[in-house]
């Protein structure tokens, strides 16, 4: 059965893959499992048909028959259970696998989207500059211990896993703001990543929708 994702119809972020369909895209691309894209507005997502697949009217969401889920981390740990190739085979390296996926959306990504959300929204405020240096504070203590930790290897634990996709994309969104510059090991774990052909076919899919937004334009 081929599974439906939506995303977003005009990404905020005109096809730099940062929206989290893009994880799940990727996933999908790694497992080989292919799939059908719908496409949202922001008034869509806010109406029924597709408040009944997400609660809070987001995207990504993911449906396969009578299944329907939302949250790009359940979507990605659903794929990686169901298919080989995004979760090792052994119990324990497994669990560790989980447990980066868990650190990369409950650990590290909230200080990153909280400098997002600053920058988009605060940024005329008179104290904006001392907030911008405290999140800048709060991402660099999440980015040292994980630079530590990865060091010289290519992954976060053996084999790339579903927790790479997790955190790739989670720190993907620093891009530009050279936090990521202070730890060559992580920018090249991300560009080891973004090399990947899996994670290229997603990204040129989901390019291919602002195009096609462009043009219609
Ligand atoms: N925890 C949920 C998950 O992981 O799936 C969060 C889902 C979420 O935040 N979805 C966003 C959304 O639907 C899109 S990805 N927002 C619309 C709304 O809430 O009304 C977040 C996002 C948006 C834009 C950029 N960008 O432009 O760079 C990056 C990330």
């Amino acid at each position: 059965m081929i599974p439906t994702i939506t995303a977003f119809k005009a990404s905020p972020d005109r096809g730099r893959g940062l929206a989290r369909d893009m994880r799940v895209r990727w996933a999908l691309e790694e497992v080989g499992q292919p799939y059908e894209v719908r496409l949202v507005t922001f008034e869509e997502m806010k109406q029924a048909a597709h408040l009944a697949l997400h609660p809070f009217g987001q995207i990504p969401t993911y449906e396969e028959g009578d299944l329907a889920l939302f949250e790009s981390g359940a979507i990605v740990f659903h794929l990686a259970q169901r298919h080989a190739g995004l979760l090792p085979c052994d119990a324990g390296a497994r669990a560790r696998a989980v447990t980066w996926m868990f650190a990369a959306l409950a650990t590290v990504e909230p200080p990153i989207v909280e400098r997002s959300m600053a920058i988009l929204t605060e940024s005329d405020k008179p104290w904006a500059g001392e907030r911008h240096a405290m999140l800048e504070a709060r991402i660099r203590a999440r980015l040292d211990p994980l630079s530590t930790r990865l060091g010289d290897a290519d992954w976060l634990d053996g084999d790339f896993s579903a927790g790479d996709v997790m955190m790739v994309h989670v720190l993907q969104r620093l891009g530009g703001s050279g936090l990521l510059e202070e730890h060559p090991n992580l920018a090249a774990y991300i560009a080891r990543a973004e090399a990947r052909p899996a994670y290229r076919r997603a990204f040129e899919a989901q390019y291919a929708v602002f195009v096609a937004a462009s043009a219609g334009a």
